[in-house]
């Protein structure tokens, strides 16, 4: 496998500042190093180049914070991992906040006939403009991938909708505003909270995961937000919520992916520096990562 690192240094999808130097917390962490100590060719392809508002306000027409900047960057990004697809590389996508993944996935997401995804989050990212409690587009994306919000963001790489409803899987969830309770009901959306992770134990969460989607997919794409874990484990995140995946959970659900070997492309998102301990987030992250790339395996 070759693998090309793409960094997102975008903020622009809520209102805390920092988590714009994730991909270089996460990079100062030791991701290329950790990643070819497996053997693997990496190329680091830099950050996508942001376009940043010189003031940040919200659009007449729209609750929507910084739209039309977040729209762009989701269009640079899409660009960037299409090549990166095409060039038979496995694009790891490094945030930057969550609202890349509208980005990330409409640039992956034409290469599959039906696209996997695996949402490991403590939030849903399910909201449109009409639900959001925020107006921040990191609640968003997965709504966004699912056809539902702005015509700017739906429509990112010319075609819509990115994925079905049946091939999304959530991992993590604790904390879900009323309207996504609605979808996921709505477009029978599988959702493992923290409920059924304790219930279940991760072990069959991750292999209920593997069946449910390898039978329909030909692609599983791993959107990883830090804040999915426990903020003990994972301080350096703008919207911590208690009562998380914790490191080993986490650890094991990627050993098991790896094992499965199902998945295509990642992201991890959300790190944030600038709240962090000693950049114990960004370290994380790569130790994940380390795992999903199969240090068990070697
Ligand atoms: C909340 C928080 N559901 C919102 N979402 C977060 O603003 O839409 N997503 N933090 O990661
Ligand atoms: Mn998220
Ligand atoms: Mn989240
Ligand atoms: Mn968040």
């Amino acid at each position: 496998k070759n693998i090309s690192i793409i960094g997102v240094p975008v903020d622009l999808g809520q209102t805390r500042r920092g988590v714009d130097m994730g991909p270089s917390a996460i990079r100062y962490a030791g991701v290329v190093e950790r990643l070819e100590a497996l053997q693997y060719d990496i190329e680091d392809l830099g950050d996508i180049e942001i376009k940043r508002p010189p003031r940040r306000e919200i659009a007449a027409d729209t609750n929507l914070k910084n739209l039309k900047e977040v729209a762009d960057a989701s269009e640079r990004l899409a660009a960037k991992v299409d090549e990166t697809i095409k060039a038979n590389r496995f694009p790891l996508v490094l945030g930057g906040d969550h609202s890349i993944a509208i980005g990330s996935i409409a640039g992956i997401s034409k290469h599959y006939e039906s696209l996997g995804v695996i949402w490991y989050d403590a939030h849903g990212d399910l909201n449109t403009a009409e639900t959001s409690p925020s107006g921040n587009i990191h609640g968003m994306p997965l709504a966004v991938c699912l056809g539902l919000g702005h015509p700017d963001l739906i429509n990112i790489a010319g075609y819509n909708p990115k994925v079905k409803p049946e091939n999304i899987v959530i991992i993590g969830a604790r904390s879900l505003d009323d309207g996504e309770r609605k979808l996921i009901r709505e477009k029978g959306i599988r959702v493992y909270t923290m409920h059924e992770v304790d219930r279940m134990g991760m072990t069959a969460v991750i292999e209920e995961t593997i069946s449910y989607l390898s039978a329909k997919t030909d692609g599983v794409h791993l959107s990883l937000d830090l804040d999915g874990l426990d903020p003990s484990d994972a301080p350096g995140v703008g919207t911590p919520v208690i009562g998380g995946l914790s490191y080993r959970e986490s650890h094991l659900a990627m050993e098991m992916l790896a094992e499965a070997n199902i998945i295509t492309s990642a992201e991890f998102v959300e790190v944030n520096p600038i709240l962090d301990e000693k950049n114990k987030t960004a370290s994380l992250a790569v130790a994940l990562m380390g795992s999903l790339f199969g240090e068990k395996l070697k």
